[in-house]
């Protein structure tokens, strides 16, 4: 399954040059200067992107290194034009943007089922000699080349499109309420990083209505960094309309033990911390504070979480201000809420307060700008996949994490220095 979930391509595109004009004159017996009749060329093909809503990663663009687009014809005598090139289509999924390959500027992005993007043109075809004849000069002896193709490394990102995604730490229980509420079957185990690549679930919510909701690999104090899986795939939440964070209940705390406020509260401004340092718009979100695992303590503490979100709700200061019941506007509030997948617990709740949250009108907005890309630091995965040779780490190898030096004068070299 992950080696199918392609979401970044990197292809060579070149459109089609135009076709030259014609350089002719028309001979005929009996017709003496007969008058240029030079045809024009034909336009270069243009590289298409159109948006599919059928596909879901970008792995049939794979093994797609080169897309070339045809060449213009040129034109003939007797004014006949030249063919026009072929234009090449490349599918894509919806949620598609492409950045310039070698300095990673955004150039454009699919969002919509055949929606048609022209990465790049094809040369316009010359004109024939034929449009250069005037009454001063009846026999033009030149006519025009065809415009040049366009040509440049084009890298493809998939930026899923759902309407709520799940943010949290690894073991948080992501995968399990996706398994849960959708029909998808995510990978679901008690070890950290069970998933690698971004899980898509439609949510059935009362009649007959859905949401998309998007499960991605969990994120580590560090990821902007690199730490853990990095912030690789939080552009996949860069365009959901909600943002729901995933808490365990059983989140420890040195100082206050199992399931206090504070550790909760801990664990979601970490969270916050790292997608304000991948982009700070993501932060604009709605967001909702869930409390998972809700199984996993007593009842207890339970209330008591209940009753703190209550006293002191969390303000989203970065969203749209959003209107309360009595018409005043302020910072939106967090909804907190607790659950369990596997005592299936607060679920359709939690759905409730999710569906609520998406359609409200502030929330629908969900554009945000695509920053430009690092293409040297930006990792291919394909090529990572053939760099995993086990290393030999060898003793007198001096790396910073290995060097015992700081540990002198503790245990072991205490008894060699009096022996
Ligand atoms: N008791 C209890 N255990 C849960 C609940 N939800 C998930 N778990 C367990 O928590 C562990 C991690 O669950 P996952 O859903 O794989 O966690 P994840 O957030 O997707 O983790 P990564 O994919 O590694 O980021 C699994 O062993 C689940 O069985 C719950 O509601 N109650
Ligand atoms: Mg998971």
């Amino acid at each position: 399954m992950a080696a199918n979930f392609i979401d970044y391509v990197k292809i060579y595109c070149r459109s089609g040059k135009g076709g030259a004009g014609s350089l002719h004159f028309h001979r005929a017996k009996y017709v003496p200067k007969g008058g240029p009749d030079g045809g024009d060329g034909g336009r270069g093909g243009h590289i298409i992107l159109r948006g599919n809503r059928n596909l879901w990663t970008l792995l049939h663009l794979k093994y797609q290194k080169h897309i070339f687009a045809t060449d213009g014809g040129h034109g003939g005598e007797s004014r006949s034009f030249g063919k026009d090139g072929e234009d090449r289509i490349i599918e894509v999924p919806c949620g598609t943007v492409v950045y310039d390959g070698d300095t990673g500027e955004f150039l454009c992005e699919v969002k919509e089922h055949r929606q048609e993007v022209i990465l790049l043109k094809g040369g316009r075809g010359g004109l024939g000699n034929w449009h250069f004849r005037t009454a001063t000069n009846q026999a033009p002896r030149y006519a025009q080349p065809g415009e040049p193709c366009e040509e440049r490394n084009v890298i493809l990102q998939l930026k899923v499109l759902a309407d709520v995604g799940l943010v949290g730490f690894p073991n948080a229980g992501k995968s399990t309420l996706l398994s849960v509420v959708s029909a998808a079957k995510p990978e679901i185990a008690d070890y950290p990083f069970t998933t690698l690549t971004p899980q898509l679930g439609i949510v059935k919510y009362r009649d007959e209505q859905s949401f998309c909701m998007a499960d991605i690999p969990g994120i580590i104090e560090g990821a902007a960094e690199g730490k853990g899986l990095g912030l690789r795939f939080l552009r996949h939440i860069e365009r959901n309309a909600v943002l729901l964070f995933l808490v365990p209940a059983n989140t420890y705390d040195l100082e206050g033990g199992i399931g206090t406020p504070e550790a909760i509260l801990r664990e979601y401004e970490i969270l916050l911390n790292e997608l304000r340092k991948y982009n700070p718009e993501l932060l604009s979100k709605a967001r909702v504070l869930s409390i998972s695992k809700s199984d996993t303590v007593d009842q207890d503490t339970l209330d008591r979480l209940k009753a703190y979100f209550n006293e002191h709700p969390i303000l989203n200061e970065d969203a749209p201000e959003a209107t309360d019941e009595w018409g005043g506007t302020g910072p939106a509030r967090v909804e907190v809420c607790i659950f369990s997948s596997a005592a299936y617990m607060g679920i359709d709740e939690l759905k409730d307060v999710l569906w609520t949250e998406i359609n409200k009108e502030c929330n629908q907005v969900i554009e945000i700008s695509h920053a430009p890309i690092d293409v040297v630091q930006i990792e291919r995965p394909e090529e990572e996949e053939e760099d995993d040779e086990p290393r030999t780490i060898y003793m007198n190898e001096v790396d910073e994490e290995w060097d015992l030096s700081k540990y002198r004068g503790i245990g072991w070299d205490d008894l060699d220095d009096k022996e």
